[in-house]
């Protein structure tokens, strides 16, 4: 860094969350120097604004973390593998979109809000969850110090922004022409393609061999690295919705203690940091993603008690997957380096 700020480089810029890093960049009181905007040769040439600026963007290569202090990654998991090492062997700290390096061991996996105290002075690297885990955690994390969990059962409604911004084109088209032959969804290795328009896929990312979906191993994995804690039990059935910005997470949480009344849960939740309460049936308010896309809290709401079980509570969390699900955090975790100085000189 030098009186300026630092030297920030974002590796897939031309994309929906390389678009939305650029956004929040923008708006976050971290100090920029110079964005060095980078993408494949298909959008190297084109243009983008920062800070009324006009940015081209340049090809990714080997060299193009020379000088950086800061390197955001989107640009998927393939690219991350072979460049984030390069950035960090450049000096740069890399904070990456991406699965590739969430389930690695030594590199930590981050939600401000959570589990910021895993980042130290020696971190590099740095990986940002799944976009429904995100949301999820931020939820489940008071409840986990106030009550204990003993396991999580969520149904997500995926928006189709998460698939990237070729998906929300396909969409637009399938909207227009009934006649459109979806190519993108539901995951990009197989051979069958869905439209997406009335419809809802149950499937998000490819299948494994356990009948699951990778997008809810995610969940399940991430869940425990982030809360530390394998022994609750996760479980996720994971579905792509018509909707383009916001996803929503059904969930159901038993507690290790019983809940006297749902007021006290609320109560958590509203004293809880990045998350708002829009809980009132009376006057039929609840989060939704057509009301809270480009917000930057996970909106949490239909908060109520089991009706058999003491200790079990059911609850709906909304957030923008763009912003906190993967920009907003992102970024989020680059302002925290930087306030507690882990950003490097
Ligand atoms: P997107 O809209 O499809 O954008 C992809 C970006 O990657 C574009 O800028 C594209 O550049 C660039 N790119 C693709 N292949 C490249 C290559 N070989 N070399 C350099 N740049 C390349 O996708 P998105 O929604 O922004 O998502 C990007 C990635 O972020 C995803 O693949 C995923 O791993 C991650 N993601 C994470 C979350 C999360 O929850 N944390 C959420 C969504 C996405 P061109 O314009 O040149 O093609
Ligand atoms: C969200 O590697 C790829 O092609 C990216 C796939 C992808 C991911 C992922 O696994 O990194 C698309 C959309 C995610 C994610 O956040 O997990």
């Amino acid at each position: 860094m030098d009186q300026k700020g630092y030297k920030v480089a974002i590796v897939g810029a031309s994309g929906e969350v390389g678009r939305s890093l650029i956004q929040t960049l923008e708006r976050y009181p971290i100090p920029v120097a110079s964005l060095r905007l980078l993408a494949s040769k298909r959008s190297a040439g084109k243009t983008l604004m920062f800070k009324g600026q006009s940015l081209v963007i340049e090809e990714l290569n080997k060299d193009s973390f020379e000088g950086i202090d800061l390197a955001f990654f989107s640009a998927g998991g393939d690219v991350s593998l072979e460049y984030a090492p390069i950035a960090v062997n450049s000096g740069a700290v890399v904070i990456d979109n991406t699965s590739a390096f969430r389930m690695d061991p030594n590199i930590p996996l981050v939600v401000p809000e959570v589990n910021a105290h895993v980042l130290s002075k020696d971190t590099r690297l740095i990986a940002n969850p799944n976009c429904s885990t995100i949301q999820l955690v931020v939820a489940l994390k008071p409840l986990v110090e106030v009550y204990g969990i003993e396991s999580v059962n969520v149904s997500t409604y995926q928006a189709i922004s998460g698939a990237g911004a070729k998906a929300l084109y396909e969409y637009d088209q399938e909207l227009i022409d009934p006649s459109y032959e979806p190519q993108i969804l539901p995951a990009r290795s197989d051979q069958r393609y869905y439209q997406m328009a009335h419809n809802v896929i149950p499937q998000i990312d490819v299948f494994m061999p356990n009948g699951y979906t990778k997008e809810e191993l995610k969940m399940i994995n991430e869940t425990h690295k982030i809360l530390d804690d394998d022994t609750i039990k996760v479980n996720a059935t994971c579905v792509r919705v018509p909707v383009r910005y916001g996803h929503s997470v059904a969930t159901t949480v038993k507690l290790k203690k019983a809940v006297e009344n749902k007021d006290q849960v609320i109560q958590l939740f509203k004293e809880s940091e990045g998350v708002i309460v829009r809980d009132d049936i009376h006057h039929q308010e609840y989060p939704m993603p057509a009301y809270i896309a480009h917000c930057d809290e996970v909106f949490v709401g239909r908060i109520r008690k089991d009706l058999d079980e003491e200790n079990v509570i059911h609850f709906w969390v909304v957030a923008d997957n763009i912003l906190k699900g993967a920009a907003l955090n992102s970024v989020q975790i680059a302002y925290y380096m930087h306030r507690q100085g882990l950003l490097g000189d």
